[in-house]
């Protein structure tokens, strides 16, 4: 796998001199907002991660190469390129061997990360277990890779559109940390409550650093640190559910299945909420970026102390 490994020479150079480095995945730009403010978000995320002090890695597969840290004549494919695929773990060996390109899903991303040496990753929400997932087997492979890769992933939670007790269920099952982030309760993506509790609040990033540490130290596998939205971004809790519901009873009738389920529900759910639901996620994925450069920022420190 590392003979097809592509690091950007300035995210190398982070990465050799212990430097922090925020690793983002692709999905959510070719399958996760509309052009154009998908290219724009993209933009902004890595904006605002250089302002915080560290230095982003948006990942995706180009041309049958894994690809950490991307230009912006690359971002803009991911943003506009039609029928782009979407790469989650069991894709990443077709595509290589194939001289395929995609965009990356968090499970996917968390591999290439781990890869090339980064510890923090920050999106919007990961996936989880769908509603029916007891009956369908429909569970995200991000949930895998949360339990068996050593990277840390800042998100806003999950979308209400998956059974969200079933997948803190699994997470606990398989052994993933989810902490919260200055809150008490798993965040529900564009609402700050879910009404489920997180195994701990952190308060700072520092104090998440050293989790993070921790967690590596008994070779645990990956983490969630869990960011709420800001209270004035956050969505209508009763306006979203019934939105919810109208993409899934969609989703049910139109027979989708697989892989296409989780864009085939954002984007209706984009458009049932009239693009309320976009300035939200757009929002979140922001503050999810800050607050990544600032784990990623504290736990450089930390292992530049601890290593001497
Ligand atoms: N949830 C979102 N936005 C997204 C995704 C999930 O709110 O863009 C994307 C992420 O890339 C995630 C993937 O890893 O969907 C999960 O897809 P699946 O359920 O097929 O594993
Ligand atoms: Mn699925």
């Amino acid at each position: 796998m590392l003979s097809h490994l592509q690091i950007a020479p300035e995210v190398a150079a982070a990465l050799a001199a212990g430097g922090p480095v925020v690793a983002l995945e692709s999905t959510i730009i070719s399958h996760g907002m509309p052009w154009p403010r998908n290219l724009e978000t993209a933009r902004r995320v890595e904006a605002i991660i250089r302002d915080q002090g560290a230095v982003p890695a948006t990942i995706a597969v180009l041309d049958g190469r894994l690809r950490v840290g991307l230009g912006d004549a690359e971002l803009e494919r991911l943003a506009t390129e039609a029928g782009l695929a979407k790469l989650s773990r069991r894709d990443l060996p077709i595509a290589l061997a194939t001289g395929g390109s995609g965009a990356t899903t968090v499970a996917a991303t968390m591999i290439v990360a781990a890869a090339a040496g980064i510890a923090v990753f920050a999106t919007g929400g990961i996936g989880g277990v769908h509603r029916g997932g007891e009956s369908s087997l429909d569970i995200s492979a991000d949930l895998e890779e949360l339990a068996r890769t050593p990277v840390a992933v800042v998100c806003a939670g999950a979308k209400a559109i998956l059974d969200l007790p079933r997948t803190l269920e699994y997470l606990e099952t398989r052994g993933v940390p989810v902490i919260g982030f200055r809150t008490a309760v798993f965040p529900a993506f564009y609402t700050r409550d879910s009404g489920l509790p997180v195994d701990h609040r952190a308060g700072s990033a520092d104090e998440i650093a050293r989790i993070m540490a921790a967690q590596w130290r008994l070779g645990g596998g990956g983490l969630v640190v869990a960011n709420p939205i800001a209270a004035a971004e956050a969505l209508d809790p009763a306006m979203i559910d019934e939105s919810i519901g109208t993409a899934l009873a969609e989703a049910e009738r139109d027979g989708i299945r697989g892989k296409a389920v989780t864009p085939y529900l954002l984007e209706r759910l984009e458009a049932l909420t009239g693009g309320i639901s976009l300035a939200a996620n757009i929002a979140l994925v922001l503050d999810n970026a800050a607050v990544g450069a600032a784990i990623a920022v504290a736990y450089a420190r930390q292992s530049g102390k601890a290593g001497g």
